[in-house]
């Protein structure tokens, strides 16, 4: 089956391709779903990743992305990111790479391009619209950065549960799997909305969908072949 999917890409002029945390997992990033551990172990990612989370407890969400982000310091881009990379640049303008990672691998591997739908786990931005005196970031141990004139607090810049998605990197998803002949949905359990409608998007407007990922997803539903595999394993495979 990898061969005809291999066959599928070669002809495809325009591939889409979503990822999720699972595109990630090779290079050692605990995927969103799975168990957490330690401090964290107690608590839903879905529950911390909330604006209402954040207002509640705003040291305990920070300290979760701070522990995320200490978990990326080594972390570099695996073969699935390499091989998008390398396409991308083997052959310009067949490819959208659209991502619901927040780690930024895809962009650190060389597609800077991706539509990133969730944002950027390494930057920080105001949580309530900035005024003038909101200049510099006062860093007290214990609490979030924040304005030492209004007590604005800095909060990550990704797009949490309840929130819009970044509307140009979202309609230019969709535009995208309208046109798209393949798509390869890659390392994603396809339970967040509106990033898992585009496999749905894709397949009504006449893209072949394949998946790519160990286990069985909701997305299965509308893919005309299921790919066991990893996706660093996988990816390199379909696309060299
Ligand atoms: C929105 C950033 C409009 C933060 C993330 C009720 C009220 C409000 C909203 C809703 C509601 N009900 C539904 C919604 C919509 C909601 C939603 O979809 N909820 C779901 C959970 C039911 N969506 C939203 O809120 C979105 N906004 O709809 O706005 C709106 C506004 C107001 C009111 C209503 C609507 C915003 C969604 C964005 C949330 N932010 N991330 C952060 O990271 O901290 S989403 C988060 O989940 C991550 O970004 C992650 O990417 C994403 C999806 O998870 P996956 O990537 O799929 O990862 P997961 O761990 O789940 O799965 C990994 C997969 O990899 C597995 O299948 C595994 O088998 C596979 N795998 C493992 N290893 C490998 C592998 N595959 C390949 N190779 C391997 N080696």
């Amino acid at each position: 089956m990898r061969e005809m999917v291999r066959a599928w890409v070669r002809d495809a002029r325009h591939l889409v391709v979503l990822t999720g945390a699972g595109m990630s997992a090779e290079s050692g990033v605990p995927t969103f779903r799975d168990a957490q551990t330690g401090l964290w172990a107690r608590f839903n990612p879905q529950d911390l990743a909330t604006e209402a989370a954040f207002r509640a407890h705003p040291q305990r969400v920070w300290e979760w992305y701070a522990h995320r982000r200490e978990a990326l310091a080594g972390v570099v881009p695996n073969a699935g990111h390499r091989a998008l990379a390398a396409f991308a640049q083997q052959h310009p303008g067949r490819l959208t790479l659209v991502t619901q990672n927040v780690d930024g691998l895809h962009q650190r591997a060389g597609n800077t391009d991706a539509l990133a739908l969730h944002g950027s786990i390494a930057e920080d931005q105001w949580l309530d619209a900035p005024r003038a005196c909101c200049q510099g970031e006062n860093i007290e141990p214990g609490h979030p950065p924040h304005c030492s004139v209004c007590g604005n607090l800095r909060r990550p810049a990704v797009v949490w549960f309840g929130e819009n998605l970044p509307v140009d990197a979202l309609a230019s998803a969709e535009d995208a799997v309208r046109h798209a002949d393949l798509m390869l949905v890659v390392g994603t359990s396809g339970e967040v909305y509106p990033a898992a409608g585009l496999a749905f998007t894709a397949h009504q407007c006449g893209a072949r969908v394949v998946v790519v990922n160990p286990e069985p997803t909701p997305l299965d539903a509308v893919a005309e072949h299921c790919l066991r595999e990893p996706a660093a394993v996988c990816l390199p495979a379909l696309l060299a």
